[in-house]
């Protein structure tokens, strides 16, 4: 059997050493602010007849493709292009920034009428400021991704760029929470700098969001450009005709990733997982396909829980024994037979849990009285609003051994059997 450690938990942390894990301190900054289209040179003989730009915000980065169409009105050009990324940086002087692409802008493609276009990467230069998470002054710095392309007279090219660029934000870890704190993430894109073509405005814009990603991982989006409309509950779409590009501001997004970030660590995305058993002081016989054994308490399937099999309520316990000591930071549990909202009713959901945590040299005691949450069917990968904590620390205790005690509980309409779908105990190994 798997543990069900948060990989994706010490894969933030490899950064980091263990001293900032006590003292509280960043594990993840972002330099990059997006941003886009052409800039600094007029182009009166061509005029951007439409820009279609397609955002896709993601839990690290997003994705971003723009589509313009150009049409020529002045004899034809060779005609340089450039498109600027911002990164924010702090105590960066001097620094080429351009050895930060991989990471920030990991994809980067411009193609005319589907045509590769060959570009090369130009430091720029100071562009604004923004306050950071700590309150102090942080600046932007432009790079360039520039091209050159020839437009021939009178003709109407489509070119599209399409990029992965990183969200700005900064998590942290806390003394005091095994999760790390998840900021929301903003991303900024230029309109501006199309105005440079013709006369600075564009026929037809379309701006669509897709935010179908965020919204399935418990995400939500906090602020959002205005004069837009939903469609389908997780397109945002901004829509103008005869758009003056010259004088547009840019696009703001920032939206939350806290539940989906929470649920990554409790699900784990770790390829080397640890082999652990779970016993139980009891458990019902399986009947038909259904089966109550401990093992479904790390199977991550909210359809199979496990379910005691004793008279009334209270006395019964779970058991996780690993192979190898690890520093528990985090034990939880999702309450209850969460197969259907009648199993669900229809069982018993623990009230009172004690978790004995086994260190080398004591046992750590805690009871807790959990809620009882209304049944509700949640996609799978964000589990993290189902489930309750009962051990919660960012130092943790090095066991190789947790214990949960059901002391009573929320009874079930017609069955006296205690359920518990889901267990999580998750932490950290240095080695
Ligand atoms: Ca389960
Ligand atoms: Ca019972």
């Amino acid at each position: 059997m798997k543990l069900p450690k948060g990989g994706a938990f010490l894969l933030l942390c490899a950064g980091v050493s263990s001293t900032v894990l006590a003292n509280g301190g960043p594990v993840d900054f972002s330099n990059t602010v997006g941003s886009g289209n052409v800039i600094y040179r007029s182009y009166r003989g061509g005029e951007l007849v439409s820009e279609n730009l397609l955002i896709t915000p993601g839990f690290k980065y997003v994705d971003v493709e723009a589509t313009y169409i150009l049409h020529d009105t002045g004899g034809g050009t060779r005609t340089g292009y450039a498109f600027p990324v911002d990164l924010a940086l702090s105590a960066s002087a001097g620094m080429d920034h351009s050895i930060l692409v991989d990471e920030e802008v990991p994809r980067f493609e411009i193609t005319l009428d589907g045509r590769l276009l060959e570009y090369q990467i130009r430091q720029g230069f100071n562009t604004d400021t923004f306050l950071n998470s700590y309150g102090s002054e942080q600046n932007f710095h432009r790079l360039f991704f520039t091209t050159t392309f020839e437009i021939q007279p009178s003709d109407t090219v489509e070119l599209v760029v399409s990029y992965s660029v990183k969200a700005r934000f900064s998590d942290f870890e806390t003394t005091k929470n095994y999760f790390p704190g998840f900021e929301n993430r903003y991303f900024r894109y230029l309109l501006d700098p199309a105005g440079y073509w013709g006369d600075g405005t564009v026929e037809q814009l379309e701006i669509r969001f897709d935010f179908s990603e965020l919204i399935a991982n418990g995400g939500r989006t906090v602020s959002l450009p205005e004069g837009g409309r939903w469609i389908e509950e997780t397109q945002y779409v901004i829509s103008r005709n005869h758009f003056n590009m010259a004088s547009a501001a840019p696009l703001e997004v920032s939206y939350d990733v806290s539940i989906w970030g929470n649920s990554r660590n409790l699900l784990g995305q770790s390829d080397d997982p640890e082999e652990c058993t779970v016993t139980a002081s009891s458990y019902l016989s399986s009947s038909g396909n259904s089966t109550y054994s401990p093992d479904n308490l790390i199977d991550r399937d909210l359809s199979r829980a496990w379910a005691e099999d004793v008279p009334g309520y209270g006395g019964e316990w779970i058991e996780l024994q690993m192979d190898r000591p690890m520093t528990v930071g985090f034990v939880g549990i999702i309450c209850g037979y969460t197969k259907s909202q009648s199993v669900y009713t229809s069982n018993g959901r623990p009230r009172t849990v004690t978790v004995e945590i086994y260190g080398e040299d004591d046992v750590y005691t805690e009871t807790v009285i959990l809620e009882d949450i209304p049944w509700v069917e949640v996609e799978k990968g964000i589990l993290s609003p189902l489930v309750q904590p009962i051990y919660n620390s960012g130092t943790g205790i090095i066991t190789d051994r947790v214990r949960l005690h059901f002391d009573d509980a929320y009874p079930g309409d017609t069955c006296e059997d205690l359920c518990v779908s889901e267990l999580f105990v998750a932490g950290w190994r240095w080695e």
